[in-house]
């Protein structure tokens, strides 16, 4: 596997598996687990403590409400970690999002949008970076951009009702 994707519950997925498809339509390996960082923290521990030797070259790491997950995966783990803030029911996900963001210096966390689209632009990060190193995988990247932007230039806006 080259991109570990975890995340709080299964309440999540929802919202995580934009991550997965992106990923999974660019041919990257991936994996999803649920790894809770309050309810199974000795899972948290032993995932991150063994990522890097497993292969996996970044974790993305989702969570909602106080979003502990992806910054104490950092904390552990010296890969790098992107975190997705899921959309929380009582505070619209800012809770998720300020608790990612406001990392501490030392420990970084790259944090994206709230929800779908931080979901989708963390795997689009990680492909950006694992292209680098792989060729084929850049030129789908660059394949993608060029169909997105021709794809928005054709667009056409609808007629006054
Ligand atoms: C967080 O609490 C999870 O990441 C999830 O977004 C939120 C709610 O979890 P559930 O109560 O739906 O399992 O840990």
């Amino acid at each position: 596997m080259q991109v570990g994707i975890i995340m709080g519950s299964t309440s999540d997925w929802p919202t995580m598996e934009h991550a997965a498809r992106t990923l999974e339509d660019f041919g990257v390996a991936w994996e999803a687990e649920v790894v809770s960082a309050h309810r199974t923290p000795d899972k948290l521990f032993s995932y991150a403590t063994e990522a890097r030797g497993r292969g996996l070259k970044c974790i993305i790491a989702g969570a909602g409400g106080a979003a502990h997950l992806p910054g104490m995966t950092a904390a552990i783990t010296d890969l790098p970690v992107l975190g997705v803030p899921v959309e929380s029911h009582a505070l619209k996900g800012m809770d998720s999002l300020l608790s990612i963001v406001q990392m501490p210096g030392g420990i970084p966390t790259a944090t994206f949008a709230i929800g779908k689209a931080g979901a989708i632009n963390a795997a689009l990060f990680a492909i950006a970076m694992l292209a680098g190193e792989d060729a084929a995988l850049l030129e789908k990247l660059q394949a993608f951009r060029k169909k997105q932007n021709e794809t928005v230039k054709a667009a056409e806006l609808p007629a006054l009702a």
